[in-house]
C-alpha cells in the first residue's frame, strides 16, 4: 500500500526562523510554500530526495491559529516531529482498505494537501502515538 516516506512534518513556531537552519545544515531548498486554511497551517516543503516512487520532503509547519492541530501541539509539547506521511498511489483504495479493517481514520475521505495532493490523516492512537498521513501526490510532485 505504501510506496515511500513522502514527508516528515515538523511543528515550528516560525517558518522564517526554521527554514534557514534546514538550508544551512543540509543544503535543502524550499520548493513549495502554501497556506492551508482548513488545516490551519502555513507550510514549507524542502526537497530531500527524488526517486522512482516519487519525492520525499521535510515539511515545516507554522500554525495560522492557536486553535489548530499544530497550534495545540506546539502549546502542549513544543516544537518537534508532528507527523509522518507515507506516499500511496491510490488514496481512495487505501482508505477503503483501512475502513474495512476498522481503522480509526481522522479523514474518511481525502482532503486538500500540499501542492494539489490528496491527503488523509490516521489517528495516532492506533499507530504507536504517531500521527500518520497518507499522500497521493499530484502529477510532478
Ligand atoms: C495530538 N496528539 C498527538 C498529536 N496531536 N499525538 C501524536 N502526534 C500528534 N501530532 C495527541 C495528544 O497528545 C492527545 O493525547 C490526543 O492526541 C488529543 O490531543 P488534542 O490536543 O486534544 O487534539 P485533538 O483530539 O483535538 O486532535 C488530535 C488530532 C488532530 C490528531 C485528531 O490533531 C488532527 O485532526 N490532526 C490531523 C490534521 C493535522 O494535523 N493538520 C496539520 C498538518 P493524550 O494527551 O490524550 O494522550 S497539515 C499537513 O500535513 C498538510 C496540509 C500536508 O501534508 O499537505
Ligand atoms: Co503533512
Amino acid at each position: 500500500m505504501l510506496s515511500r516516506i513522502d514527508h516528515v512534518g515538523i511543528a515550528v513556531a516560525s517558518l522564517a526562523e526554521a527554514i534557514p537552519h534546514y538550508e544551512k545544515a543540509f543544503g535543502l531548498k524550499v520548493v513549495h510554500q502554501e497556506d492551508n486554511e482548513r488545516q490551519g497551517v502555513r507550510e514549507a516543503m524542502l526537497l530531500v530526495h527524488s526517486g522512482e516512487a516519487g519525492n520525499s520532503y521535510v515539511q515545516l509547519l507554522e500554525p495560522l491559529r492557536e486553535d489548530s492541530p499544530v497550534g495545540k501541539f506546539l502549546a502542549k509539547r513544543g516544537p518537534g516531529i508532528h507527523h509522518i506521511a507515507y506516499g500511496v498511489a491510490d488514496i481512495d483504495s487505501a482508505l477503503a482498505a483501512l475502513t474495512e479493517t476498522g481503522f480509526d481514520l481522522v479523514n474518511k475521505t481525502p482532503v486538500h494537501g500540499t501542492a494539489g495532493s490528496r491527503i488523509a490523516f490516521l489517528h495516532p492512537k492506533g499507530l504507536g502515538g504517531v500521527l500518520t498521513e497518507l499522500v497521493e501526490a499530484a502529477e510532478g510532485h
